[in-house]
C-alpha cells in the first residue's frame, strides 16, 4: 500500500474513534458498537479517489513545497468528510435503486439487522461531517466557507438524485424524455459536484483561495464528472461485478442511463419499438435485449471525451492547476471499476 494510503487510514481510525466519543451524545456500548460496525461496513471500503484527491491536489497547489504534519493530518480530515458524504449518499441510494451489492459486499439495508435502521445510519453518517469540520476547522479563517461548500454541494447532489428518481416514475415510464441534454442536468448533480469539484475546492479553501477565483476550474471539474458518471453507466451495463463490486440495476431500474440515451439516438425505428418493450422491465430475457441494442456505443465516446477534456484542460491559465486536472483525468481514463 502506498504511503499517502496508509497514512489516510490511520486518520480514519482518529476520526472514528473521536465520533465514537463525542461528548454531544451519552453513548451505550451498543450504540457505539452500531455506529463504529456501520462505519466500517460503509465508510473507508471503496477505491478512496475522491478522499485522497483532497490531498493530491493540495500538494500540487503547494508546488512541491514539503507539507507540515498538521497539514497532512486536515487534508486527510477533509478527504474522508467527502468519504464520509460519499458514504451517506450511497447507503440512500441503494435503498432506492433496489441494488443488491456495493463493493464487493450486500448493500447495508440488505444486512439481516438493518433493514431500513439503514436510512437513519444515512442520516448519521451526514451529521458526522459538521462533527468533523467543527473538531478540526472551528479555528481556520476559512472554516465558515468549507461549511459553505459542504452544504451547497450536498444540495446539488440531493437534487440530482431526486431528478434521477423521478424521471422513473412509475405511470409515466415513457422513454421518448430521455435525450442527452437531460442525462447530462442529472448527472451533472447527481455525481459531479461532489466527486470532482468538491475534493478540489477543499484543498483550494485550506491553501486559502477564494473560491470566487476558480470558476474556470470548477468547469473543467464539472465536464470531467460527466463523462466519469458516463463510465459509471456503461459499468453499470458492461462492468465485471466482481471488479466493480456491484451488480448493476440500471435497466431494471427505467433509469436515465447513458447508454439508453445513445440507443436512443442510433436505433431504427424497429429496434426503438422493442427497446420501447423491454426497457424497465425486472426480466433476464429483456434485460438481455436491451444489452444487444447497447452494444458499441461506448468506445468512439470515451477516446473524444478524453481528447475534448485534455483540451480543456490545457487551456487553463496555471500549469499548476493543469497538473491537478490532468492527475485526475489520468486516474479515470478507461476505467474498469
Ligand atoms: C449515484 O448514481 C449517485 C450518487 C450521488 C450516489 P448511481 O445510482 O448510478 O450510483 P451507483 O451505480 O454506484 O449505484
Ligand atoms: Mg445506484
Ligand atoms: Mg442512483
Ligand atoms: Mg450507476
Amino acid at each position: 500500500m502506498s504511503e499517502l494510503r496508509s497514512k489516510f487510514l490511520e486518520v480514519y481510525s482518529v476520526l472514528k474513534a473521536e465520533l465514537l466519543h463525542d461528548p454531544a451524545f451519552e453513548f451505550t456500548d451498543d450504540s457505539r458498537q452500531w455506529v463504529e460496525r456501520m462505519l466500517d461496513y460503509n465508510v473507508p471500503g471503496g477505491k478512496l479517489n475522491r478522499g485522497l484527491s483532497v490531498i493530491d491536489s493540495y500538494k500540487l497547489l503547494k508546488e512541491g513545497k514539503e507539507l507540515t504534519d498538521d497539514e497532512v493530518f486536515l487534508a486527510c480530515a477533509l478527504g474522508w468528510c467527502i468519504e464520509w458524504l460519499q458514504a451517506y449518499f450511497l447507503v440512500l441510494d441503494d435503498i432506492m435503486d433496489n441494488s443488491v451489492t456495493r463493493r464487493g459486499q450486500p448493500c447495508w439495508f440488505r444486512q439481516p439487522k438493518v433493514g431500513l435502521i439503514a436510512s437513519n445510519d444515512g442520516i448519521i453518517l451526514r451529521n458526522h461531517i459538521p462533527r468533523i469540520l467543527k473538531k478540526h476547522f472551528r479555528q481556520k479563517p476559512y472554516y465558515v466557507d468549507l461549511l459553505d461548500l459542504f452544504n451547497e454541494v450536498e444540495f446539488q447532489t440531493a437534487s440530482g438524485q431526486m431528478i434521477d428518481l423521478i424521471t422513473t416514475l412509475e405511470g409515466e415510464k415513457d422513454l421518448s424524455k430521455y435525450s442527452l441534454p437531460l442525462h447530462r442536468r442529472i448527472v451533472q448533480y447527481k455525481t459531479a459536484y461532489y466527486s470532482f469539484y468538491l475534493p478540489v475546492a477543499c484543498a483550494l479553501l485550506m491553501a486559502g483561495e477564494n473560491l470566487d477565483n476558480h470558476i474556470n476550474v470548477k468547469d473543467i471539474l464539472i465536464e470531467m464528472g460527466i463523462y466519469f458518471q458516463v463510465q459509471d453507466d456503461y459499468l453499470d451495463c458492461f462492468g465485471a461485478p466482481e471488479v466493480i463490486g456491484k451488480v448493476g440495476t440500471d435497466i431494471e431500474d427505467f433509469k436515465c442511463s447513458w447508454l439508453v440515451v445513445k440507443a436512443l439516438e442510433r436505433s431504427t425505428e424497429e429496434q426503438k419499438k422493442l427497446l420501447y418493450e423491454v426497457y424497465g422491465k425486472a426480466d433476464e430475457a429483456c434485460v438481455a435485449k436491451v444489452k444487444e441494442l447497447y452494444k458499441g456505443v461506448f468506445a468512439e465516446y470515451e477516446r473524444e471525451s478524453y481528447e475534448k477534456l485534455v483540451k480543456f484542460i490545457e487551456s487553463h491559465p496555471s500549469k499548476a492547476v493543469q497538473a491537478v486536472l490532468k492527475s485526475f483525468l489520468a486516474k479515470i481514463y478507461k476505467r474498469l471499476k
